[in-house]
């Protein structure tokens, strides 16, 4: 059996302290359409998936979440910051037996490169980073846990999650029945395979197919399905209620719908997650950049090419997360233009007051991470230092210290 080395985080950048605290930050909950307060700093992102890492759409998701583990730590909580990475789903194990290659050392070899984008991009790492292979235990432990609730059953050897075991499922997507049907046909799920109790049954636990990894367990040998992966690692990291699942809006369903529903039956409690939040999908040329539509621009392939790293956040960061959008190269060449005068205006040797500057940021994003208008802040200061100056000596520290401990975006790196 092919096996992996225990995963490792990226190194986590420094981050400046600033003087005062931000405000609880509120998020939009795609389960109830409401604005919920986070409390505790608890988070799970879903990771990738370790083939054709790391594209534009994963930054842009990445660094919505990197935004608001910043504002939660300026606000004093103490995060807990929990991803995972899928080195078992179908995608991954069809990539490498194309390819030809291991899976694992696929897995491995993309992991690693995610996580040197993400160190070039300042991206604070998650307390723990768990691959499915190496959470197998805890996926066991869940899938028995639904089997001792009578909320699995055999097809053929395959175990399944009844739907029907959860009375709120559905619930944190609201969709029709209909448009349920074509997403998990869409996304992994297999709604017309015969002898389901329900179409939208998920599967726990594939028997070992030939050429497939397979390990063992106490329901045969095998393989777990996507849910379950996260929503085992999500519950033995941070137990049920914590305050944030987060991913892309591409995991609305099935994928969160199912995992809280898996971990709801399992637990007989709720909810999973306190809030569901969902970051709009990066396209190119009007289409998802996905994998699947082989439309994908690398963030290891602008790192290689000498892009600027704060110039990357920033293009991201300079429309709402919660927006789809399309990726566009301007994008770039705008934020290093804005980037540039922010760099300019924090050198210089005073500035107008900028403890307005920082509680204005902090608001904005303490409302729902609206960083468009936090960036929007800093660029009427630095307008002002470019323009007529300023008195204040202590002011571009302090705007530069904001800018790097809330957006990740230093700028002190010299411009070469
Ligand atoms: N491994 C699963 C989650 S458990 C997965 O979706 N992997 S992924 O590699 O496809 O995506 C990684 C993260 O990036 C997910 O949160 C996903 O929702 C997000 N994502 C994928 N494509 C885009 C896109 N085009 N725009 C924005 N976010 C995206
Ligand atoms: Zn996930």
């Amino acid at each position: 059996m092919a096996t992996i080395a225990p995963m490792r985080s990226w190194p986590r950048a420094a981050v400046p302290e600033l003087p005062g605290r931000a405000p609880l930050v509120r998020l939009h909950d795609t389960a109830t359409g409401t604005r919920r307060v986070a409390t505790s700093g608890t988070m799970y992102v879903c990771g990738i998936t370790p083939y054709d890492a790391t594209h534009l759409g994963h930054v842009a998701t990445y660094l919505a979440f990197d935004v608001l583990n910043r504002v939660w730590r300026d606000g004093g909580l103490s995060v807990q910051y929990v991803q995972n990475v899928t080195d078992i789903d179908d995608p991954l194990l069809e990539r490498a037996a194309h390819t030809g290659r291991d899976w694992a050392e696929l897995a491995q070899e993309q992991t690693e490169l995610f996580g040197a984008d993400m160190a070039w991009l300042r991206v604070l790492p998650p307390e723990a980073l768990i691959g499915a292979a190496e959470a197998m235990p805890l996926i066991g432990d869940l899938i028995g846990q639904l089997r001792a609730a009578g909320a699995a059953y055999d097809l053929d050897g395959d175990l399944y999650f009844p739907v029907e075991a959860e009375p709120r499922f559905g619930e944190l997507s609201g969709l029709s029945r209909t448009r349920m049907l074509e997403l998990f046909a869409e996304r992994g799920g297999d709604p017309g395979r015969a002898g389901k109790k329900h179409p939208l049954d998920c599967l726990l636990w594939a028997r070992e197919r030939p050429g497939e990894p397979a390990w063992d367990s106490a329901f045969g040998r095998g393989r777990p399905g996507w849910h379950v992966e996260c929503a085992a690692i999500a519950l033995a990291e941070l137990g049920m209620g914590f305050d944030v699942q987060g991913g892309g809006s591409d995991l609305v369903f099935p994928h969160h719908e199912m995992s809280a529903a898996q971990a709801q039956v399992a637990t007989n409690s709720w909810p999973f997650a306190r809030a569901y939040v969902h970051a709009g999908m990066i396209g190119l040329g009007g289409e998802k950049m996905a994998k699947s539509e082989g439309n994908l621009v690398l963030a290891s392939r602008l790192r290689m090419g000498g892009a600027d790293p704060d110039a990357l956040r920033l293009a991201l960061l300079a429309d709402h997360y919660r927006a789809d959008r399309d990726w566009m190269p301007a994008l770039l060449s705008a934020a290093a233009d804005r980037l540039a005068r922010w760099r300019a205006a924090t050198r210089a040797p005073a500035g107008p007051d900028a403890t307005p500057v920082l509680a204005t940021m902090r608001s904005r994003l303490a409302d729902d991470l609206d960083t468009p208008a936090a960036l929007a802040t800093v660029d009427e200061w630095a307008a002002a230092v470019l323009g007529s100056g300023g008195v204040d000596p202590a002011a571009p520290a302090l705007v530069r210290d904001a800018v790097d401990a809330l957006l990740g975006v230093d700028v002190t790196r010299s411009v070469d």
